[in-house]
């Protein structure tokens, strides 16, 4: 094997590395950082679309340090009407479909919880529904955060044909009860990013395959 040809299948690599990594991309929250201010202070959040009681805040936050301006409050409510906002995952202007099995879609938020009540259950909710109102993933705290921020995550990969082609949609609920069901079910929630990750094209692989194998052909024949 030449000089030239190992260059070749080392440029072939790299270009196909390059288009497996470069494929993933950021899918838009609006009011992802709840840093739109309500009209007044502990107002409705905006943007999102708001089910039951919540809020954007400045405090007081029940002994929670500020994330930064303003964080989304999701009161607890009636139980079977909890604090929830919801909104529809867009790539770009458009929304984001599922365009192959194998992609798939990743949120991420921080969450705490006011200090100042008895608890029922534990704290944030997260979930993903497509536009058949299909659940496709959740995810529920199962460890109270207390007042310090932390890091929630949630996937959801296509399994099925008839994930694909479908608007999504992302909601973040509180499923918590307390004593007093207005003020004090404050779980909180800020810093809300989304983002999806596309299978591979097989033409994307067949590149990369054809690389590592004239790589392999050309260690072999210098072995001999
Ligand atoms: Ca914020």
């Amino acid at each position: 094997m030449s000089r030239k040809s190992i260059l070749t299948a080392l440029v072939v690599c790299c270009f196909a590395l390059t288009a497996v990594v470069a494929q993933a991309g950021t899918i838009t929250i609006a009011n992802a950082g709840f840093e739109t201010p309500p009209d007044v202070l502990d107002g409705p959040i905006k943007i999102w679309t708001v089910t039951g009681m919540t809020a954007n805040s400045t405090g007081p936050l029940g002994g929670v340090t500020p994330f930064d301006t303003y964080m989304g409050i999701l009161k607890s409510g009636n139980p079977s009407n909890p604090g929830s906002i919801k909104q529809t995952l867009m790539d770009g202007v458009n929304p984001y479909h599922f365009a192959a099995i194998g992609d798939s879609v990743s949120i991420s938020l921080y969450e705490a919880r006011r200090d100042d009540n008895a608890w029922v259950g534990h704290g944030v909710y997260i979930e993903f529904t497509n536009s058949d109102t299909t659940v496709l993933n959740t995810y529920q705290s199962t460890v109270d955060p207390g007042q310090t921020w932390t890091l929630r995550t949630l996937t959801y990969t296509a399994t099925t044909a008839s994930d694909l082609g479908k608007d999504m949609y992302l909601t973040i609920a509180n499923t918590t009860t307390s004593q007093s069901p207005w003020y004090d079910g404050g779980v909180l929630v800020d810093n809300v990013s989304a983002s999806y990750t596309p299978i591979p094209e097989p033409s994307t692989l067949v590149l990369l395959a054809a690389g590592l194998v004239g790589l392999l052909c050309y260690a072999w024949r210098k072995r001999r």
